[in-house]
């Protein structure tokens, strides 16, 4: 029998004062759970918050959204939609407080050139081969000033920073608000709308014109970044006039 709201997301909501990081604590809460679908964990505050190629996620206690949602995946090729998914809630999300927010590639959340959010999803293997996705969520909602490392401080933002004067969003609040339209997003996927999601994020996508520095394994690309492709890639123009296109997984990308 077909469950009736196969995407109950934040079924189970375990919210933790300070982890290591909350993709971490999901993956360990997937592998002892029978029925893991859903589950969303969050902290307070993470000690060893993780970005993409092992950089450091920075989450002060309180500062943020700090979150990691357990998604059955049902099929391998759903994980670049949802990390759009997952980027573009949050873009909706603030959308919802009033902030315009851009996606800058491949699933980078900023406002006005800073950095306020990311995602970090993983994949994972349970027995009889069942595969999860582990869809890590990073909104920076109000980070004080001592919280901020010196090299983030000019490149980073916070949303009670761009709400002027209104009272500190409450991270309860948030966090539902966030589930609510992640959820919308993973009834798209799995109705098979996958269109929506990709036409969503290409429309949200800014791409600067300026030259880029994208570094795969050992070798190097100085070029400017084109179009964008459904699968997510990003083809670029190199000096030299060739075109090449890039994915995100296996590239670390340099302003
Ligand atoms: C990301 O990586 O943007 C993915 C961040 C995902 C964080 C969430 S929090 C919940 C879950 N649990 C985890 O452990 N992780 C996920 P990347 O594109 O690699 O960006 C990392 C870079 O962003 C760093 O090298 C810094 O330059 C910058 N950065 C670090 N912390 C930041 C923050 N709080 N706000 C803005 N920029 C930050």
């Amino acid at each position: 029998m077909k469950q009736l709201h196969p995407y109950k997301i934040g079924k189970k909501v375990l919210w933790f004062d300070s982890v290591t990081s909350t993709n971490t604590k999901a993956v360990e809460i997937m592998l002892r759970e029978h029925k893991a679908h859903g589950i969303v964990v969050v902290a307070d505050e993470q000690t060893h918050g993780r970005g993409r190629v092992n950089r450091k996620w920075i989450s002060p206690r309180d500062g943020g959204v700090w979150c990691s949602i357990i998604i059955k995946l049902e099929n391998k090729k759903d994980v670049l939609l949802y990390t759009q998914a997952a980027s573009l809630t949050v873009v909706r999300l603030l959308e919802f407080y009033g902030i315009r927010a851009q996606l800058r590639w491949p699933n980078d959340v900023y406002v006005m050139k800073k950095k306020i959010g990311g995602v970090l999803l993983e994949v994972h293997s349970k027995q009889h081969d069942e595969k999860f996705l582990i869809v890590g969520i990073g909104l920076n909602v109000n980070f004080s000033e001592d919280s901020t490392p010196d090299y983030l401080k000019m490149k980073m933002t916070d949303m009670h920073r761009l709400l002027n004067n209104a009272p500190k969003p409450d991270r309860k609040e948030v966090l539902q608000k966030l589930l609510e339209i992640f959820s919308s997003y993973c009834h798209f996927i799995s109705s098979g709308d996958r269109q929506r999601v990709i036409k969503e994020w290409k429309d949200n996508i800014v791409l600067e014109r300026k030259e880029i520095k994208i570094v795969i394994g050992k070798r190097c690309i100085m070029g400017k970044p084109v179009t964008l492709r459904d699968d997510g890639g990003l083809v670029i123009e190199a000096r030299n006039g060739a075109r090449e296109i890039v994915h995100a997984g296996e590239v670390f990308f340099e302003a």
